[in-house]
């Protein structure tokens, strides 16, 4: 397929901008739940930061740094022209979209969000706007957001993109707060946004395709709500079942990523390695790594357990929310070992299940005590209580089984024993066999 020239990108720009102006984004309940349903529906992602950072891998000039890895340039003050070398250094011959694909779908995940461009401003698809591409600046050469796009595609899986709005690259877009690496005497900021933030993500769009749009580096001061607001507009009028996260603007408070504001830019909250407490009014979705890096860093082995990155899930289920949880692969283009064998963990777990926690919808009484949570079935005919702990017996009182109806553990042909109280609680047996580690799940039926 022909790529548009640069020419043709920033003409649509242009007319798309003045179309953003006249026809205002305006959706009723019904339109934004349709759009929202696909990614509501889904519940689980796989987040994928992945670039020129996996080469240094956390260690420069032989010292290992504290920080996260994808922010190497900037916590080790690498110069620009040094931090290329790990650009053309940047050829993962491993890498297989397919293999990857495979990983995500068997793990139980529904849609997958990589760095089309992070901070570093180096960029993982043949860009028209730029050489600081996989195409021009490495030897790989290969447009790997096509290569994982089709294989996700083939796979009934959402390919959507991570896209920083700060770019430590471009020198219109140095910021005056911090992460200056170009010393550009005269920043342009509106020329860096006009003619290369929004002509790249023209391309994403027309190009790809794809589900979500996730900005990230909204927090510099040259960006701004207004800013934010032209540029989902901008989307959503070129593409109108695009959903964008809410750091497309300034709405989010830190790092608990919910709204600051009622009309804040964007679909979705964005709670960042935690977990809200309790539910919310609104959508959401907590990112999260597997260790303590988003980008690959050699030594970084600090690996939370499969139990507990179950427990996360469910828990995020319960509260109506969506988890976004994080690989870093090589620079060889691999995932790494201990990432591919938890998320196998978890695709074991879901597949027994699933059925309690995609597609399903939250109770404000989401919980009891801390080993048990809740979810129901989107037309509220069934109720799951997912035991955390496995005890003997298990009381259940914010679920009200139908009078005489069965209680069923997912994955075990049986009904189960319990009695009724006075209170109208629950107390259930549990089988001996179990059907899986970490976590069970009774259905009732409501
Ligand atoms: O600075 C980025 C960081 O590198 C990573 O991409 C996370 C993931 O959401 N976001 C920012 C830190 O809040």
């Amino acid at each position: 397929m022909k790529k548009p020239s640069l020419l043709f990108l920033l003409a649509l720009v242009f007319l798309s901008s003045l179309q953003a102006q006249k026809s205002v984004v305006q959706e009723t309940k019904a339109a934004r739940d349709a759009r929202m349903a696909w990614w509501r529906n889904a519940t689980f992602g796989l987040f994928i930061h992945w670039g020129a950072y996996a080469v240094p891998a956390g260690v420069y000039k032989g010292k290992v740094t504290k920080e996260i890895a994808e922010w190497i340039m900037e916590t080790e003050n690498i110069p620009t022209s040094e931090y290329e070398q790990y650009v053309r250094d940047f050829n993962p011959t491993k890498f297989d979209a397919k293999a990857w694909v495979k990983t995500a779908k068997d793990a139980g995940i529904k849609y997958i969000v990589i760095t089309s461009k992070h901070h570093d401003g180096f960029c993982l698809w043949d860009s028209k706007v730029t050489n600081y591409d996989i195409m021009e600046a490495s030897p790989f050469k290969r447009d790997i957001l096509r290569e994982l796009t089709d294989a996700c595609k083939e796979a009934g899986i959402r390919m959507c993109f991570y896209h920083s709005i700060m770019d430590w690259h471009q020198p219109d877009a140095e910021s005056k707060a911090e992460y200056g690496h170009q010393n550009t005497p005269n920043p342009d900021w509106s020329r860096y946004r006009e003619t290369y933030l929004k002509p790249q993500l023209v391309e994403l769009v027309k190009n790809y395709d794809p589900g979500v749009i996730w900005f990230d580096g909204e927090w510099i001061p040259e960006w701004t709500e207004p800013q934010g607001k032209d540029l989902y507009q901008f989307l959503r009028t070129m593409k109108p079942d695009l959903i964008v996260n809410n750091r497309v603007g300034k709405g989010r408070k830190g790092m608990s990523g919910m709204n600051a504001y009622e009309d804040a830019a964007g679909d979705f909250g964005t709670p960042e390695q935690e977990i809200i407490e309790g539910t919310a009014d609104s959508d959401w979705e907590s990112c999260m790594t597997m260790n303590d890096t988003w980008g690959f860093k050699q030594n970084d082995t600090n690996w939370k357990s499969s139990a507990t990155l179950i427990h996360n899930l469910i828990d995020i289920a319960a509260k109506g929310g969506n988890y976004l949880l994080n690989v870093g692969p090589t620079a060889e283009g691999l995932i790494p070992q201990a990432s591919v064998e938890r998320l196998a963990d978890m695709g074991k777990w879901l597949k027994i299940n699933g059925e309690a926690i995609y597609a399903t919808h939250s109770l404000k009484q989401y919980k009891e005590g801390n080993d048990l949570k809740f979810t129901t079935s989107a037309d509220g005919k069934h109720g799951y209580a997912i035991v955390l702990k496995n005890e003997k017996e298990v009381k259940i009182s914010n679920l009200k089984p139908r009078k005489g109806s069965a209680i069923k553990m997912l994955g075990v042909a049986k009904a189960l024993k319990y009695r009724t109280q006075t209170d109208g609680s629950v107390v259930v047996t549990m089988p001996e066999k179990l059907p899986c580690d970490h976590a069970w799940v009774l259905k009732m039926v409501m």
